[in-house]
Order: C-alpha cells, then structure tokens, then sequence
C-alpha cells in the first residue's frame, strides 16, 4: 500500500471528519543528525502542518491529499524548547483545537494547545501548556452526549517520560528518565492517563486519572512486564456502536491494540491487536468512520527505507466482528 503522503515525511497521524471532509493532524518528521536512541532523541520535529482529502481512501495514489501548510511551528510557542510529538485535533462550537506534546524549557514533556477558526489552521497558540498536562501523545475525544463531553487521552513511556510520575501526577522523578519503566513479578502495567476537558477545551477539568486496562482472562489490570499488551504510547479513543474503544502502541513489541469499555473512563479490557508491527520502530493511529466505513491511519518506514525517524501516513479500511472484535491485519 503507498503512502498517502509522499512530499515530506509524517508520522502519527490523527484523523478526523470536520466538515465533510478527512482532516489528517500529523507529526512532521525531518532529517537529523541526532544520534538515534531508546529515548527517541532523534524525534526532533520542528512544525506541524495539516493535510486534507475527500479520499478515496482505498486507493492513495488518488486520493487528491491537500497539504495545507505550516500551521504551527516550535519558535511559536514560548514554553516550548524542542520536539513537537504526535499531535491530535478537535471541534467544538465552530473552535478548532490543535493539541500537541513538547519538551518546555527543563527539558519536561507537557501539552499545548492552539487555537484557529478553519480545521485547516493556522493556529494561535496559549501562551502556557495546559495546567497539569505532562508526557506525551495527546488524543481528545469528543462524546455525543447532549454536552458534548470531552476527554484527553495521553501519557507515553520511556522519551514520552510517563514513567518519571509514579509518585504523583505533580510529582517528576528525573531519575525515571530514558528508557526505563517498572517491572517485575506481580507488578501491574502503567496506565494511559485521561482528563475530562473543560468547557473552552483549553485546560482539564477536574484531576488526571490512570485508565486501567484488564486482563481478559483475569479481570486483573495488565502486568508490567506483558509487553505485547502494556500500554505504551500513542492513545486513541473512538466510539463503536455505543462501545468505547481506547487504542494503543506496545512500544517495543510493535502491535497496535485496542480495549473496550461501557464508559469513556473505562476500566476497559483487553480486547487484541489490530495492526501487526510494520517497517520501523514506532507505530501510531488513528481510527475514524468516513463514507460509511472504518479506516485505520497509521504510518511505517517504507518510503524512507526502514530509517525510524522518518516516516510516512497510510490509510486502511478495518473490519468489525459480529461481536464488535477489531480484526487484526498485517502491513501492507
Ligand atoms: O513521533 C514521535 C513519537 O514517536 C510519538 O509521540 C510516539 O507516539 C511515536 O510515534
């Protein structure tokens, strides 16, 4: 399958519906001579731009894919020092929301948001990270209840520095930093952390809890060193047929999974894999319903040749079960 986007390099891509189209929210992956390593210092991306398509989906090499430009660059925002992570977007009440992860000026992981007028940018951005906000990976899910609940999802391991808050979500242990997280016999997984957003979609509202994830099998949450199965990084949240789905990087192991739950909140429970691991180190997504069928975004390293920091958006059609159960595919 080629990539959708072939003029530059993106990666984590996440997709969205806004006026009747497929808006595609991407980190923007550049040539580096950064030393690669476990604490993905060689992700050093500087500026964010916007892509959209009316598809087909199925077929990139035709799907007339607009790049919309440079919508928010690094030097534009004063708290932040350097790398702009895997970014997700959001509507409310004619507001469009840019969130996006990034090392401040102490070299700690928070999450900005910007504002604009259009999906497609550009975008002003608050002159703070959201208070409280910390790691990486933001997604924000928008509910359909009659308030328009919404969430953010986030939190990423090693470079994502998830691990650095074991004692609190106010509380950063340096020396967690790198690639490092618990393990051990009887010791649970670390969970994504979720906050419900306030009114503005501008800061969270109430405090940051743990989402658990359980064990099918046990009702148990998942074990630290389940490494095919631990969350990771890159969270995403869509709805299926009244069923709250949460989706997940294994990190090291590659896969992307996913759990579902009765409540956005969760607990969920595990419920399998649903890419299994491309070309490349990372894996990212994003799953969105458009023309009546599901697409999984997700990226991979073919174009640049297997280099793991220089990546490329693909886009394919996913299938649900009877029961709901995401059936799992290969790369193509
Ligand atoms: O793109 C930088 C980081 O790599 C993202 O934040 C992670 O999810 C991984 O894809």
């Amino acid at each position: 399958m080629a990539p959708l986007i072939k003029h530059l390099y993106t990666a984590d891509p996440s997709a969205h519906v806004f006026d009747g189209k497929v808006y595609i929210y991407p980190s923007h992956d550049r040539e580096t001579d950064i030393q690669f390593n476990d604490n993905g210092d060689q992700y050093d991306m500087a500026d964010y731009h916007v892509f959209s398509t009316s598809g087909p989906l199925d077929d990139p090499d035709a799907a007339d894919v607009r790049d919309h430009g440079v919508v928010l660059r690094a030097e534009d925002v004063p708290w932040v020092s350097k790398q702009l992570w895997a970014p997700d977007a959001a509507a409310k009440d004619g507001k469009y929301y840019l969130y996006f992860p990034a090392r401040d000026k102490q070299g700690v992981f928070r999450i900005g948001v910007a504002v604009g007028d259009s999906p497609a940018g550009p975008f002003a951005p608050d002159p703070e990270p959201i208070r409280g906000s910390f790691s990486i990976d933001p997604a924000v899910f928008v509910d359909d209840d009659a308030a328009q609940s919404a969430y953010m999802y986030f939190g990423g391991l090693w470079g994502g520095q998830l691990q650095c808050y074991q004692g609190g979500n106010d509380v950063f242990d340096a020396s967690w930093q790198g690639p490092k997280e618990p393990s051990g016999p009887g010791r649970r997984a670390l969970g994504a952390k979720v906050a419900r957003m306030s009114a503005d979609m501008r800061q969270f509202d109430g405090s940051v809890q743990e989402l658990l994830i359980l064990a099918p099998e046990t009702g148990e949450p998942i074990a630290a060193d389940d490494h095919d199965r631990r969350f990771f990084e890159a969270a995403w949240m869509h709805k299926y047929r009244g069923r709250y789905y949460f989706s997940y990087s294994t990190g090291d192991t590659h896969y992307l999974c996913y759990a579902t739950a009765d409540a956005p909140t969760g607990p969920f429970t595990y419920g399998g894999r649903i890419l299994e691991p491309v070309l490349g180190w990372t894996t990212h997504h994003s799953i969105v319903e458009y023309g009546g069928r599901w697409w999984l975004f997700h990226h991979d390293c073919e174009l640049s040749k297997g280099v793991d920091h220089l990546r490329s958006v693909k886009v394919r059609e996913i299938f649900y079960d009877a029961e709901g159960r995401i059936t799992t595919v290969k790369p193509e």
